[in-house]
């Protein structure tokens, strides 16, 4: 998070290696739309992404699935900006997507890791994020950065945009702030084995949010399924009473994303839906939740970045279920570093 805060500050966001954003100021403006393409991890930050664009540059702004968006022949619009989003920069269905778009006439930038590689030379510019190389299959830190790299992006949009300047100050403070509470997140790393240990023999997880809290749930189940094997699902909390509360009993316990925003109270009739089922809740909040079994407290920062903190607790999550079930975290099963077919 250190390196890619550094970029912002030292004015060298945009590396030369993607040839930087290349995205003038008149272009910026013109940008009716913005479309982020991923697959797996990279397609949830690029569900952060497009909030914090939304957010932050109000600009339309939506992320779909990179292997989804290259089979179904999409109508590339001049004003849309296109951002494919990768760890590796060699995922084959994003490769495709982006070759997809450039021969449609699309500009197309990059939120990428490694520097390089296939996507970063086929886009128009863009960004590295600087996680250095993830170590493990799974991403995890690329993750964070790739968050951080959208909250600078949006910033940046909305700054052009004349949006105000007085948010973005409060924004970059906040960023900040984000590398000593990550820290401290960490430090409460042997709690959060004690409750990984107490929900591994889960029949099955079930994980909510609610707006920013929605891709955050959304990939701590990828990662409890990518590297525990534990059947998990996510949903948009409201989505829970559309079908999918018929699951819940107490063999399959719920993980809450609840951040400390204007949606709260509305997450807490979520937790009595699920409680009134006999579910168990492990909440991840900003302070303990009476309705949930287990709260898993994080410090507090501007909402909008909440999902960048949010989600380091349950990367530790699955990662202590793995271990807890003897799995093998730095291989697991059936998948690659990157998927290039
Ligand atoms: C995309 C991805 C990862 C996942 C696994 C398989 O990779 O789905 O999110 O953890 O490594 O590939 P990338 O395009 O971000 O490298």
């Amino acid at each position: 998070v250190d390196r890619v805060l550094r970029g912002r500050i030292d004015d060298r966001f945009s590396t030369v290696h993607l040839g930087g954003l290349n995205l003038d100021a008149r272009e910026a403006r013109g940008v009716r739309r913005v479309k982020i393409l991923g697959c797996g991890s990279a397609y949830h930050t690029g569900l952060i992404g497009a909030q914090l664009i939304e957010e932050l540059a109000r600009i339309p702004a939506d992320a779909e699935p990179a292997s989804e968006f290259r089979y179904r022949n999409p109508v590339v619009d001049p004003d849309t900006l296109y951002i494919a989003v990768s760890q590796s920069g060699e995922t084959y269905d994003t490769l495709a997507a982006v070759q997809e778009l450039k021969r449609k006439g699309a500009r197309v930038l990059g939120v990428i890791n490694v520097v390089g590689s296939a996507i970063a030379r086929e886009t128009d510019g863009g960004v590295y994020v600087h996680a250095g190389p993830e170590v493990c299959v799974v991403s995890t830190k690329c993750f964070t950065n790739t968050a951080v790299a959208f909250a600078l992006l949006a910033l940046h949009l909305g700054r052009i945009r004349d949006l105000s300047v007085a948010d973005g100050k409060r924004i970059i403070a906040g960023l900040r702030k984000l590398p000593e509470q990550i820290a401290e997140v960490l430090r409460g790393e042997e709690e959060i084995k004690k409750l990984a240990t107490e929900y591994a023999n889960a029949k099955s997880m079930m994980f909510v949010g609610r707006v920013r809290g929605y891709p955050v749930a959304r990939e701590a189940s990828l990662k409890l399924k990518e590297v525990s094997y534990v059947h998990a699902e996510a949903y948009p909390a409201s989505e829970l009473k559309h079908g999918p509360l018929a699951l819940i009993e107490p063999e399959v316990p719920t993980v809450a994303v609840l951040p400390d925003d204007d949606l709260l109270e509305k997450n807490r009739a979520t937790l009595e839906e699920i409680k009134a089922r006999s579910g168990r809740i492990l909440a991840v909040a900003h302070r303990e939740q009476a309705k949930a079994d287990h709260t898993i407290v994080v410090p507090r920062n501007e909402v909008e970045l909440d999902p960048i903190l949010m989600g380091i607790p349950l990367q530790l999550l699955a990662y202590h279920t793995a271990l807890a079930l003897g799995r093998d975290i730095d291989k697991p099963r059936n998948l690659a570093k990157s998927v290039t077919v």
